[in-house]
């Protein structure tokens, strides 16, 4: 087929393409699980402003009806980190299951039950929050106490995400029992292997919650370690950021390039980096303990290694998406060394906010490197550079990539065309210039000292901090992130509610591949072996620390300092 006369994304549309595998039982809980994302996105981030403002002075968490800053903060953490990437993630990841494997989710009961266990969930935490009796921030671990209601909530939010787990795995074996010997199709099987990735971490966080948390508050448990506390809370809370990220990954690889007229490079190179991901993802929690007591150091370079060896599938990333934009680019008449980039579908609003996310990501990672680097880290460690780098990972690359596929998801899913589209493109870009001013200014003031987690408008040694340019970046950035989700909203809303009705069915646009499934390797297919291997991986990582830990020496009875 020749470059020009590729296929491109059917725009416009009426009802979801491929109605027989789509079934409206099935799609009613997807759709709730996104809409209850998106009201985490509304709310936590509009809490963003509120920090953003104090690290200038300006303190208005009264004014957003919270008692302390902290509230805020934990609001702000709870719903984005959890609930906006959880429920998207749901959402996302089981739609793209169902076009990859054309056919039905195997369990209507599964994914109905995944979207009452998230808003049960969500309620119960929220409720337990706003009445301040869960100030902890999203790193809920002791000795902080939080109500059990707070716990429960999370560990809901937990099993919702489980239970999509469940699901998508027993669809791919529907799928292979209808079509025995044949390789997995691509789509299908990076959602699944996103998932059993983050069922094998999220051990940590269920253990913790279970064993220690709600036995402790609920005093059946006098006291607690915290410090083991908070090796099972980053046993999975460094791999939950690449929970964050694989349905980017999904959508970059297998869905953007088609957006832009162009080809991925080859199925098994996709394969390899998502199952680099789920065997490297969980044994890297002790890099965010490089500075805490009680860790042997060889456990921690263990954990340097394997998070080093967690970067090489980002890298590669890099590479094979930029080969599949550079094709796009090519087909669209690009020419020269770097003409090819100004040929993409830049006026197109979804293209937009995921080239951006990916550009932002590039600085992302390389802060991330910074963080890993066990000497580095002591510069780092507990600063807003922490701040500074997440921002531009989860709170850009993963946050404005997945406002750019509701840009084309919405539509889809409601069947009405998308509104206020150049509104949609100032909208990324001001993310985009947003989070750079932003992540300039945290990044600056974390080098100069300045603490994360902490108010500086109410801060008593706010006088000595030196960071007063920078921390002026991070207002005046975080302000216009803020607006820039302001303007998400109102196009999203204008859509839903008034946009006009797709007049033809609209296609999820998956990408075609340069080297397809015919010439990949029957082992990137074999999900069951690469699990084992990342089981091992974990064992070696951690059995001989927790094996430390005892018999546990609990001293800590919960405290309450809100
Ligand atoms: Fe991180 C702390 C190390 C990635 C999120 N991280 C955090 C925290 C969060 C977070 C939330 O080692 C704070 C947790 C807390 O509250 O304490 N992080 C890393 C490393 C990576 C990394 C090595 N982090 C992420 C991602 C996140 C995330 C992804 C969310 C989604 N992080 C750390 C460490 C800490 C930490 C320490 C603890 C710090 C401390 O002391 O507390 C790597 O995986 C990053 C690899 C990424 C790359 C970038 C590849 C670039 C790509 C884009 C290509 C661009 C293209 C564009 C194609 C190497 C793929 C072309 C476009 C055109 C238009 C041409």
């Amino acid at each position: 087929m020749s470059a020009t006369a590729r296929p491109q994304v059917v725009s416009g549309g009426g009802a979801i393409a491929r109605e027989g595998i789509f079934l409206a039982e099935q799609l009613w809980p997807i759709k709730g699980q996104l809409a209850l994302a998106l009201v985490g996105l509304a709310v936590g981030g509009l809490m963003g402003l509120m920090q953003a403002l104090d690290r200038v002075g300006v303190v208005i968490y009264k004014a957003f009806l919270m008692q302390s800053y902290y509230q805020g903060l934990t609001i702000h953490g709870v719903l984005l980190a959890f609930l906006f990437t959880f429920g998207f993630g749901n959402a996302f990841v089981s739609l793209m299951a169902i076009r990859g494997f054309e056919r039905p989710l195997a369990s209507t009961f599964l994914v109905q039950g995944a979207f009452w266990t998230m808003l049960v969930g969500t309620l119960l935490a929220a409720y337990a929050i706003l009445r301040n009796q869960a100030t902890v921030l999203f790193t809920f671990y002791a000795p902080m106490r939080a109500s059990s209601l707070f716990y429960l909530g999370a560990a809901l939010l937990v099993i919702s995400t489980l239970l999509t787990t469940l699901n998508l795995v027993l669809t791919r074996r529907a799928w292979q029992r209808e079509h025995p010997g044949e390789r997995t199709p691509l789509l299908g099987f990076v959602g699944v292997v996103t998932y059993v990735m983050w069922a094998l971490a999220s051990l940590g966080v269920v253990v913790l919650v279970v064993f220690f948390l709600l036995p402790w508050q609920l005093g059946w448990l006098r006291t607690t370690d915290p410090q083991f506390n908070r090796i099972l809370f980053w046993f999975t809370g460094h791999a939950i950021v690449y929970f964050w990220l694989m349905p980017a990954y999904i959508s970059w690889y297998l869905l953007v390039p088609r957006q832009v007229g162009g080809r991925v490079f080859s199925d098994s190179l996709v394969r390899l980096v998502f199952i680099l991901l789920l065997i490297f993802s969980v044994p890297t929690g002790l890099h965010h303990q490089y500075v805490d007591p009680g860790i042997p150091t060889i456990m921690k370079v263990v954990h340097l290694v394997t998070t080093f060896s967690v970067v090489y599938p980002s890298l590669v990333t890099a590479f094979t998406v930029m080969a599949a934009l550079e094709d796009g680019g090519r087909a669209r008449g690009g020419r020269g060394l770097l003409g090819w980039i100004w040929k993409l579908p830049w006026g197109d609003p979804s293209v937009a906010a995921q080239l951006l996310a990916m550009l932002v990501f590039v600085l992302g990672g390389a802060t991330g490197i910074v963080n890993a680097s066990y000497n580095l880290n002591n510069v780092v460690h507990n600063t807003s550079f922490v701040p500074g780098h997440f921002h531009m990972t989860v709170g850009t690359a993963v946050a404005l990539s997945f406002i750019g596929i509701t840009y084309w998801l919405v539509p889809y899913l409601t069947g009405r065309e998308l509104m206020g589209r150049r509104l949609a493109l100032a909208q990324a870009w001001l993310w985009f210039v947003g989070v750079l001013l932003f992540a300039r200014g945290q990044i600056a003031a974390g080098l100069l000292g300045e603490p994360r987690r902490s108010s500086i408008g109410e801060a008593p040694y706010r006088e000595l901090i030196s960071a007063g340019i920078d921390n002026w970046l991070t207002a005046i950035g975080g302000t216009l992130m803020v607006v820039s989700g302001a303007l998400y909203f109102i196009v999203i809303l204008w859509t839903v509610f008034a946009g006009r009705r797709l007049a033809q069915p609209m296609e999820i646009p998956v990408a075609e591949m340069r080297f397809g499934a015919r010439e990949t390797s029957p082992l990137w297919d074999r999900l069951g072996f690469w699990f084992l291997v990342a089981v091992v991986l974990v064992v070696i990582a951690y059995v001989p620390l927790f094996v430390l830990y005892l018999p546990l020496h609990s001293v800590s009875p919960p405290i309450k300092v809100y």
